[in-house]
């Protein structure tokens, strides 16, 4: 990409205080961005592009969402096609050929038995409908006191009620008020200085160990009664907490539990979905698999905004059979950009360009690579800890005195001026580079990120 060159995009970037006030901008400290705003006007691989004709690699892969680089042709073509065919349609009564294939090319990348997908506009709605789902789900067996939700500590679901309800980050949360009921389970974060290489071992660390770690359910299901419980809701690995993986042996307890009580075990795998795991889900790459699988993310390559809820035959069957009269909706619920025909024309692209390349596999090749280069950051400046699986990685990071967020705020803009954008987050820096990365660009990553840490305060 030739930067020196290339159009600034069609809006230039303005500084006056009242273009930049108009926008209350999501997840960003306004104050801070509007008095030296970092603008980014194109994308092309694994690089963003800046007016000033500087080159960003792109280290968390936008926000876990562009595995297979920015400006795909085939993306770009698939939508603009799209766009000009079918700009919209109406996603309630009436339906479009994409949507269908989209969901029956997704089914094949599934866990066995996960076969029926519900689309959405996002990841965060992809957590609500999961869980009306799960309630909806008893309620029309007959069992309508199975409403509690079980999420887990440190948890993200997005930023919906239901989704900060049994999320587990407490800044996402504590200004909201009232949520929709909900218990947590223990994170899985061992402690400080475990350095763990991907899954932590089963014994864990101390109360860190696997299956006492889902044993805590069992606490949940002696205080409620399994009759009371709708679902269990958890990330296979939590990617917005820092990277935190679950140890050896956890999540196939978690699974045993939720089975042997009827409790319905949903996975959020918008950050773990469509690659990312070195497998298509993290169901398949950790080898347990829930009743109900959320997606976002990855499916549009970032291009589009769509996510998913793909559930077992039987759930959608039983909504099917207790629909009343045929003309009755079986189940009340989704978005007006519900199976976004755009969206989906970037989703069946998307999936193409991942079979074609096998991403899955080259992510496998990628990791111990990317692994070894991640932990060899363990004795720079500040670092506590360092955690990783697949292609992502978090370190966490010591507070400066009385500042708990303010290092990795620091280190993540330093990254930037060096052309590095890595993501910080709570007290830490996550990784997450594009599956066409090169080790090249991964040492490079991660060469700036031991220099940056070195140099912070
Ligand atoms: N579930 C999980 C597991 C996620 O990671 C969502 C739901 C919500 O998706 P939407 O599309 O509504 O944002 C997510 C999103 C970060 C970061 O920096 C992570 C997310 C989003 C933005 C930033 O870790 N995860
Ligand atoms: N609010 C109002 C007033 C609406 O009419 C609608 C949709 O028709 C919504 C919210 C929901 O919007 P969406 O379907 O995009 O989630």
């Amino acid at each position: 990409m030739d930067m020196s060159t290339s159009p600034l995009g069609l809006i230039a970037p303005r500084s006056d205080a009242d273009w930049l006030n108009a926008h209350w901008m999501p997840f960003t400290g306004n104050r801070d961005f509007k008095s030296a705003p970092r603008w980014i006007t194109e994308a092309k691989g694994a690089y963003y592009g800046t007016p000033d004709g500087r080159k960003i690699f792109d280290g968390l892969s936008g926000l876990w969402c562009t595995g297979l680089g920015h400006a795909r042709s085939e993306i770009v073509q698939a939508v603009s096609r799209q766009v000009a065919q079918l700009d919209y349609a109406p996603a309630f009564q009436f339906g479009h050929p994409l949507s269908f294939e989209l969901a029956h090319r997704i089914t094949g990348h599934m866990p066995a038995g996960l076969n029926r997908v519900f689309f959405t506009g996002s990841g965060s709605e992809a957590a609500d409908t999961s869980l009306k789902m799960a309630r909806a789900y008893w309620r029309t067996k007959g069992q309508a006191s199975k409403t509690r939700l079980i999420g887990r500590l440190k948890g993200y679901h997005g930023v919906n009620y239901g989704g900060i309800s049994v999320g587990g980050i407490a800044a996402n949360r504590k200004l909201y008020g009232q949520g929709v009921e909900a218990d947590h389970l223990s994170h899985t974060q061992p402690p400080n200085g475990s350095f763990f290489h991907g899954m932590p071992p089963a014994e864990g660390v101390g109360k860190y160990a696997g299956a006492a770690l889902a044993d805590e359910l069992l606490d949940l299901i002696t205080l409620h009664d399994a009759s009371n419980i709708a679902a269990v809701i958890v990330e296979p690995f939590s990617g917005s907490a820092g990277v935190v993986i679950p140890p050896q042996g956890y999540l196939q307890r978690l699974r045993e539990i939720c089975t042997a009580h009827n409790i319905l075990l949903i996975f959020d795998e918008v950050i773990t979905g469509f690659g990312r795991c070195g497998a298509w889900t993290g169901a398949e790459a950790f080898g347990v698999t829930p009743d109900i699988l959320n997606f976002a993310k990855q499916i549009t390559n970032g291009v589009q905004p769509l996510g998913g809820v793909v559930v077992r035959q039987d759930i959608y069957d039983t909504f099917m059979a207790q629909g009343g009269p045929d003309y009755m909706l079986e189940f009340p619920h989704g978005y007006t950009y519900s199976a976004h025909p755009v969206a989906c024309a970037a989703g069946l692209a998307t999936l193409d360009l991942l079979e074609r390349e096998n991403s899955v596999q080259q992510v496998r090749e990628l990791v111990p690579h990317f692994e070894r280069a991640v932990h060899g950051l363990r004795n720079a400046a500040h670092v506590l800890d360092i955690r990783n699986y697949g292609l992502a990685a978090g370190l966490t990071i010591a507070s400066a005195p009385g500042e708990p967020a303010k290092r990795p705020y620091e280190i993540a803009m330093a990254m930037f001026q060096k052309g590095y954008y890595v993501r910080y987050g709570g007290d830490t820096i996550q990784l997450a580079p594009p599956f066409i990365s090169t080790p090249a660009e991964i040492d490079s990553l991660v060469s700036a990120l031991g220099d940056t840490l070195q140099a912070t305060a």
